[in-house]
């Protein structure tokens, strides 16, 4: 067993989190104990973008979501504007993090001389808002490319085929369509662009002062990347854009040394010229690295803007459902993920309307209305979903018979609306009941051994104890709700100890037998319900709404 290393007294290791609707920063110290965090948010503290929850919506293209790709360097300045006062940059001895994945940036010819030569006494925003070839990055949140998913699938014989190639077969937001998309309909933009990289590696980028690889990890997410090999696939290269190898540079492991941070920080903030920025990588790898995910039992669900749910494998077994990615803390292993977009702002959007704009209106009707909702389920798009891919739109059913022996004998009828508590159970049982049905048909462990929870929503007791009720299991939630930035100061410091060590060491080196005195530590928020019967029920009505979903995906489904 390897011994625990320590990090150097003093040292600081600085995380970020750029996502959807903010940039965030967590500091830790030597001990993992978070001593500052920041937030930086689009919409209210970067106005004149006028973004809505941090994005802009195409009303020409149906689905195409995007952001500014300035945006996103504005509040890279400004969260480190307001970081200065709380700490001292001097300390800190490594940087790493999260970007949303998937969402891509296109540089413009000539613009690494532009990073390699910024001038202290100028803004980043100054002196890089002529650096990109478009000022609109596609985003996670894009359904817009189906046309190129299914070319991509079929240039390389299929979707199993693609799946197998490259961890996930085609999604609309992963960046291979979205590069293909812009190669089609924007010919002049793909042709002036000299490097592609994704959220994370962009901010990476600014910090080293030169073009950052893309990580293994959030590389994954793209359908470009032989999740065997870890190297670009030329088939999956070639069904997506010509002469793009050249475009995306070369991949790195998670743990490596992106570069030194460059003289414009030293200089602007006085970081340390030593200072070592690690790779970034993905926002739902680091928080699989920050809630120290390491037993192949445990789930994770992490409920943002983004729901997703994520556990870890030794082998990548990809198939037609989830995602497999590289595991971004261990490098032979693996992450299996599943990834819903309406998460929180479908979650307020019942709350608006149906529990007056109040989560405690929101959570009393949670509490008072029964596990099962008296069979009334619903599926609930807000925006075009990715799991499953169907349209925007509400759909509303009664499951009835439920004291029938067998759960096969379950019938259903389509209503057209829920009373408001009915409505508030409705979505987020439904959520559970979704992650769950997927979750066991993609292979994870049943029921799992725990569930981590994460993201904002994770402070939620009432959502908690639902989750506990429909995965019978017992959950835990960790101290801050910001995994992403933790994982990403947590990598920081895990590359920082493989660069000093000469090679890669186990991340639970810097924890080991000492975890409960850190900020990583997880703490039992639900015990697992003790109610068989019910949880049988459940199982029932998951095999239930799994068969009215295959149903709409036939009828309305994206092909
Ligand atoms: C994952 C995904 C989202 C984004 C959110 O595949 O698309 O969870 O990472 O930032």
């Amino acid at each position: 067993m390897v011994g625990r290393s320590s990090l150097p007294e003093g040292a600081l290791f600085l995380g970020f989190d750029s996502s959807t609707q903010s940039v965030k920063a967590t500091v830790l110290n030597n001990e993992l104990t978070i001593v500052a965090s920041e937030t930086v948010n689009f919409d209210s503290e970067l106005p004149h973008y006028k973004t809505e929850g941090g994005v802009y919506r195409d009303p020409t293209d149906d689905g195409r979501i995007f952001s500014p790709t300035i945006m996103w360097v504005e509040a890279l300045e400004l969260v480190l504007e307001k970081l200065k006062p709380k700490i001292d940059f001097s300390k800190v001895v490594a940087v790493s993090g999260s970007g949303q994945q998937h969402g891509s940036v296109y540089w413009k010819k000539g613009s690494e001389a532009v990073l390699s030569s910024l001038d202290p006494s100028k803004s980043l925003l100054s002196q890089l808002k002529d650096a990109f070839s478009t000022m609109d990055s596609p985003i996670w949140m894009d359904s817009s490319t189906t046309k190129q998913c299914r070319e991509i699938e079929n240039a390389v014989g299929g979707a199993l085929e693609l799946s197998k190639l490259t961890g996930s077969r085609a999604h609309e937001r992963y960046t291979g369509p979205q590069i293909r998309k812009i190669y089609q309909t924007t010919p002049d933009v793909y042709e002036s662009t000299e490097r592609i990289s994704l959220v994370s590696s962009f901010m990476a980028s600014i910090l080293v002062g030169c073009y950052a690889s893309i990580d293994e990890t959030d590389g994954a997410g793209m359908n470009l990347m032989d999740i065997n090999h870890r190297i670009w696939s030329k088939t999956a290269l070639e069904a997506t854009a010509p002469d793009l190898e050249q475009k995306l540079g070369n991949l790195a492991p998670a743990y490596a040394v992106a570069g030194r941070i460059s003289p414009y920080f030293v200089e602007r903030l006085q970081f340390d010229k030593n200072c070592l920025v690690i790779q970034w990588s993905g926002d739902n790898p680091n928080s699989l690295a920050g809630l120290t995910l390491n037993t192949p039992g445990d789930l994770a669900i992490s409920l943002g803007t983004s729901d997703t749910v994520f556990g870890i494998t030794a082998e990548a077994k990809p198939g037609l459902e989830g995602h497999v990615f590289p595991n971004p803390v261990e490098p032979d292993g693996y992450m299996v993920m599943l990834c819903y977009k309406n998460g929180s702002l479908t979650r307020e959007d019942v709350r608006n309307r149906c529990a007056e704009k109040s989560w405690d209106v929101f959570n009393n009707y949670l509490e008072k209305t029964a596990p099962m909702n008296g069979g009334k389920l619903g599926f609930y798009y807000k925006d075009h979903e990715i799991l499953p891919p169907l349209p925007a739109g509400f759909h509303r059913y009664v499951v009835e018979n439920f004291n029938e022996n067998s759960p096969d004998n379950l019938t259903e009828r389509e209503v057209q609306e829920f009373d408001p508590p009915s409505e508030v159970r409705g979505i987020v049982e439904g959520q559970m009941l979704s992650m769950r049905g997927h979750a066991e048909r993609f292979g994870m462990p049943n029921p799992p051994k725990r569930i981590i929870a994460t993201g904002g929503a994770s402070s939620n007791e009432s959502i908690l104890k639902l989750i506990a009720q429909v995965f019978g299991c017992p959950v835990f939630t960790v101290q801050r709700p910001d995994s992403a930035s933790l994982g990403a100061a947590l990598r920081a410091a895990h590359g920082w100890l493989c660069k000093e060590e000469g090679g890669f060491v186990p991340i639970s080196c810097m924890y080991m037998s000492n975890l409960e005195k850190t900020s990583l530590a997880a703490k039992l928020a639900v015990p697992a319900p003790g109610d068989g019967e019910l949880l049988k029920k459940y199982t029932s009505l998951v095999k239930k709404r799994m068969e009215i979903e295959r149903r709409l995906v036939e009828k309305i489904g994206r092909a």
